[in-house]
């Protein structure tokens, strides 16, 4: 064979094997329960508890024809009320929603990547990443100019479309947003290479300087995650970029492995300490399944990209992570492993040490146990308008918050200056469970974090005006899911 020709070759092997462009020539029904969506690639799950109380989830989408990470052009959201059986609710946003054209710009390649998701004040918001690489003139450093940033997207209900708000946040920069809202109102945004600051209350502008977190640690990849536990933060991303397993060597120690790691610190902005790792390589240590031929582990090593979402659901905490088990069944009948840009989501239990550390995630095939919830969808504490004056609180004894509600909300009657409400369980000094910020809007409510249990529930008024507030229906909900149309 010529030089050219030996080349070319090798390069045609390396672009197929690298971005995956093998047929997905297997049409049976895919054996397991991990991944938890089969009928098509899904990547980078935002799970969250909205207010019907379903756990909703924002997903990237990987091509069903391969082609890398700049085939990924759209989001779908999907809706569980068990974590088990998963409705698709179809695309939510195109990039072309997000160009406002039909055709890229001359010279550029848009692709959308890692969403997240959340419901603030009636509405839902959809923040992204945008990234565009220069394919014309584009070089910077020898490398090809990519450009990236955060925008940001509303919908009035998570399965239907969403309607660009922001098309870039200024002072954002990278990939991977994550949204998260403390136990006293504040909201975040965390994005790129471990950036995080405040949200305004429009959601859609960054209220504070970004801040470039500490996290103690530098192998920092991407896939930033925050989740609170027992009054800690938990940061976590995606630690290295890993290097291709050796058949021959697969546990190899000093082999660069791409692990999701994560820290712990008393504040949402860090600093974090670094505690090691939530979810070793994908397809490590699963036990049960398929093996690949002639050896003792899964197909599908993926070495690439190990991006988390994490929701607490009723008593216990998942992990959404994916892996390319689905395309090792669909090219190769899990003779191979499948193509890293082929993407599934999967998910399993998150588990704590009584310290509080993490145990690694035990990946599984078989995913999860169904979720059943038997109490009401919602508790309302009182029928009566509710006076107040400044500090003061009422209470409510004996409240049977049983596995969990997520949302809290009431009316507000002719609010003349915003004030907050705390919601505390048992004391006025109690857990600290949400705090809902009431505008001129008048109907407020909050996510909830730790809304279980039987508790005197306590609303405490923070108002600086000394106005008498009044408000109605004070009410716990989303305390069990409801149906939606498939
Ligand atoms: O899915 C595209 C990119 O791969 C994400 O933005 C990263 O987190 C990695 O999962």
């Amino acid at each position: 064979m010529n030089k050219k020709i030996l080349i070319l070759a090798v390069g045609i092997v390396l672009t197929f094997s690298v971005y995956g462009q093998k047929a997905n020539k297997n049409t049976k029904p895919y054996p397991y329960s991990n991944p938890i969506i089969k009928h098509m690639y899904t990547a980078d799950a935002a799970p969250h508890v909205m207010p019907d109380g379903r756990v909703w989830m924002v997903t990237s989408v990987d091509s069903d024809n391969g082609g890398g990470y700049s085939t990924m052009h759209c989001y779908h959201t999907f809706s569980s009320a068990d974590m088990v059986n998963w409705i698709d609710h179809g695309e939510v946003l195109n990039v072309w929603d997000v160009l406002g054209a039909k055709e890229e710009p001359e010279g550029e390649d848009w692709a959308l990547w890692a969403p997240d998701m959340a419901y603030y004040e009636g509405k839902y918001y959809l923040y992204f990443p945008v990234r565009i690489v220069h394919t014309e003139n584009g070089y910077e450093e020898g490398k090809r100019k990519v450009t990236s940033y955060i925008a940001v997207a509303v919908s009035n209900s998570p399965d239907q479309k969403f309607k660009v708000i922001n098309p870039k946040i200024e002072g954002t920069r990278g990939i991977d947003p994550a949204v998260f809202i403390d136990d006293d109102g504040e909201k975040y945004l965390y994005y790129g290479s471990h950036w995080g600051a405040k949200l305004a209350d429009n959601m859609k502008e960054l209220a504070s300087d970004p801040v470039m977190m500490d996290v103690d640690d530098d192998h920092f990849m991407e896939a930033i995650w925050m989740n609170k536990r027992d009054g800690k933060y938990y940061v976590s991303y995606h630690a290295h970029y890993g290097k291709p397993v050796d058949p021959e060597n697969p546990d190899d120690p000093n082999r660069l492995k791409s692990l999701l790691d994560y820290g712990i610190s008393d504040n949402p902005l860090g600093p974090f300490n670094h505690m090691g790792t939530m979810n070793y390589e994908l397809g490590v240590n699963v036990k049960d399944g398929p093996r690949y031929p002639g050896r003792d582990y899964v197909p599908w090593r993926l070495t690439q990209s190990n991006h988390g979402g994490i929701v607490e659901f009723h008593g216990k905490e998942y992990l959404f992570y994916h892996t390319s088990a689905l395309s090792s069944w669909r090219q190769d009948e899990f003779k191979a492993e499948g193509t890293w840009t082929q993407r599934s989501v999967c998910v399993d239990e998150l588990k704590y040490k009584q310290d509080g550390t993490l145990i690694p995630v035990q990946q599984t095939i078989e995913s999860v146990d169904k979720v059943k919830v038997n109490q009401p969808y919602e508790i309302v504490l009182e029928n009566e308008s509710v006076k107040l004056n400044t500090d003061e609180s009422i209470s409510y004894r004996d409240i049977d918050l049983g596995t969990g509600y997520y949302y809290f909300g009431l009316k507000a009657q002719d609010v003349k200056q915003p004030y907050n409400v705390e919601i505390r369980l048992d004391s006025t000094e109690g857990k600290l469970i949400g705090t809902v910020v009431v505008t001129e809007n008048g109907t407020a409510e909050t996510f909830l974090r730790n809304a279980n249990g039987v508790h005197d529930v306590y609303l405490i008024v923070n108002d600086n005006t000394k106005n008498e507030i009044i408000f109605n229906a004070p009410r716990f909900f989303a305390g069990s899911p409801k149906k939606v149309k498939q």
